[in-house]
């Protein structure tokens, strides 16, 4: 029997509202949605059992157990095949459980956003050969074939998405795009939810994620946002009534509650979102759903037939509300659009979370103060009328695969190659390359920003974010 883990690390940040490391968290406590279990690990899990009955599939969570936990689960279990989805929160431990894992004799596999933007400097500084070797492949991309087909021991050359070392030389195979209808549905007993429910804040328990589409339209059509680090090529949709039916049976089975929809732009296709509203608009019992949308595809109707459906806490990803910040982050976002949508969504009853990013490109005082200013008017204007919404500020982080790690790169040459960095450090050197406010002014506007909302908030749940763990 092979004997497969698929790891999830913690990360050693802290949730630490007011420090620049709080920042890279965009965490502020009270309305706490996490844990939640990992999609990533669940569906490669799934397709693996499915195809390859004979393994046994280990889903090991960060977010559940700590550090010494999961070394304490390598060294017993004996894992054939490790495979590990690094974030650029993350790496640092991610290379630690490696190393381990390697000592105790298992292959390492990486993969997922961070590993498919570096996947050459990562096989290049810890791939066989290499003075730090415990990485053996990166797949990027889908994960959900080629990792089954790694495991079913698939001459390397032959697997589509592999990305290898031989003969100190790093190939990459084709790249194979899956169609999503095509995957199993995920099998949620691969875990233990009740792990995760007993973890949840009590107002939103019995909480789970879910993944009813893949990337989005702004990246396929135009260029992506500047910051934005997502790899997937182009939106991909699944079939609206085999997502209706999986949910159905996800409620029956384990008495779900919430769902967070994963995908990062679900309306990206409003005759999708029409039909997959239509069939959950007509049923009793409906869970909520959190989503992300973008706020330029928010009005009237759409606000409305979120509320039909039960849709309640909705991310914006509205980044900034300077007219020059915005235009910089190529979102097609403009302050209006971004206040409009919040309006709209917190007049039809809903809980609007814009995402904010300070720091971008050309960030100054003025820019800082005109975010400051709507920041402020919404949550007065929104208190007032007894609605609510929750900001989540961060600071902006050049991250790997992103437009803006590209143009730091050209600036911070020390930065090429490598495939691990202080993440504080090159927060410091894009201030000082790219912005006209230093970090710590731009840190004690996030601060008065958070305790202003805070304030104006106490009352409701709106002084809180959505990023938590
Ligand atoms: C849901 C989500 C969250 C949830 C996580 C809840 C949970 N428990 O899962 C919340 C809101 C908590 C969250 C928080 C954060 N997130 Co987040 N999140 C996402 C999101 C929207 C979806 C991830 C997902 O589940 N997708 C569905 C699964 C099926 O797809 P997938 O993960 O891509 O996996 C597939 C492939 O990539 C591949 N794959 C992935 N891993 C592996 C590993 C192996 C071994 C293999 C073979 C293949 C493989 O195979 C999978 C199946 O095809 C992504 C964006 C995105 N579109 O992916 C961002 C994303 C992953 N998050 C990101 C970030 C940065 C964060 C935060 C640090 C936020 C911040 N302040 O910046 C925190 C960190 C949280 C933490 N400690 O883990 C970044 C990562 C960037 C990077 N390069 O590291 C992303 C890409 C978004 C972005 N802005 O660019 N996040
Ligand atoms: S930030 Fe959102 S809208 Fe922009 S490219 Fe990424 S997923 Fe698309």
């Amino acid at each position: 029997m092979i004997k497969i883990g698929l790891i999830t690390s913690p990360s050693s940040l802290k949730i630490n509202d007011f420090s620049i490391k709080g920042a890279i968290l965009g965490v502020e406590k009270n309305l706490k949605f996490s844990p939640l279990p990992r999609l990533w690990s669940l569906a490669l899990a799934t397709y693996l059992r499915e195809s390859l009955p004979v393994v046994k599939v280990d889903i090991i969570d960060g977010s559940l157990i700590d550090f010494q936990d999961i070394i304490y689960r390598i060294r017993n279990e004996k894992f054939d095949i490790i495979g590990l989805s690094p974030l650029v929160i993350n790496y640092k431990e991610t290379l630690k459980i490696a190393r381990f894992a390697k000592k105790c004799g298992a292959k390492i596999v990486l993969g997922g956003h961070y590993a498919t933007a570096l996947r050459r400097e990562i096989l290049q500084n810890r791939g066989p050969g290499s003075d730090d070797y415990c990485v053996d492949a990166v797949i990027q991309y889908d994960g959900e074939k080629a990792f089954y087909e790694y495991v079913a021991g698939k001459p390397s050359s032959k697997i589509n998405n592999l990305v290898y070392r031989e003969n100190n030389q790093i190939m990459e195979n084709p790249v194979e795009i899956l169609n999503l209808d095509e995957l199993p549905a995920i099998n949620y007993d691969l875990v233990n939810l009740n792990d995760y429910f007993v973890r949840q804040d009590p107002r939103f328990r019995r909480a789970i994620t879910f993944v009813s589409q893949r990337g989005c339209l702004w990246a396929e059509k135009s260029k992506r946002c500047f910051f934005c680090s997502i790899q997937d090529k182009k939106l991909r949709l699944r079939s609206p009534e085999k997502v209706f039916r999986e949910i159905k049976v996800l409620i029956k089975k384990y008495g779900i509650k919430t769902i967070h929809e994963v995908g990062d732009d679900f309306l990206g296709s409003k005759e999708w979102f029409g039909e997959f509203s239509d069939y959950f608009s007509g049923i009793k019992n409906k869970p909520s759903f959190k989503i992300e949308v973008r706020p330029s595809h928010i009005d009237f109707k759409t606000a409305l037939a979120f509320k039909k459906m039960n849709i309640k806490y909705v991310t914006l990803g509205a980044e900034s509300f300077s007219e020059q910040i915005l235009s910089r982050f190529k979102k097609g976002l403009t302050p209006e659009i971004n206040k409009r949508a919040v309006f709209l969504l917190a007049e039809a009853g809903l809980f609007p979370m814009p995402n904010i990013i300070l720091g971008g490109p050309g960030e100054n005082a003025k820019t800082l103060s005109e975010t400051d200013l709507a920041i402020r008017t919404i949550s007065e204007k929104i208190s007032l009328t007894g609605g609510e919404c929750g900001f989540s500020i961060l600071i902006f982080r050049p991250d790997p695969g992103s437009l803006a790690w590209q143009e730091f790169l050209k600036k911070e040459t020390k930065y090429k190659g490598k495939d691990s960095f202080s993440l504080i450090k090159s927060m410091k050197d894009w201030n000082r390359d790219f912005c006209k406010a230093d970090l710590k002014k731009i840190n004690l506007a996030r601060n008065r920003m958070i305790s202003f909302i805070r304030r104006k908030n106490r009352d409701t749940l709106a002084n809180c974010s959505d990023k938590l763990f």
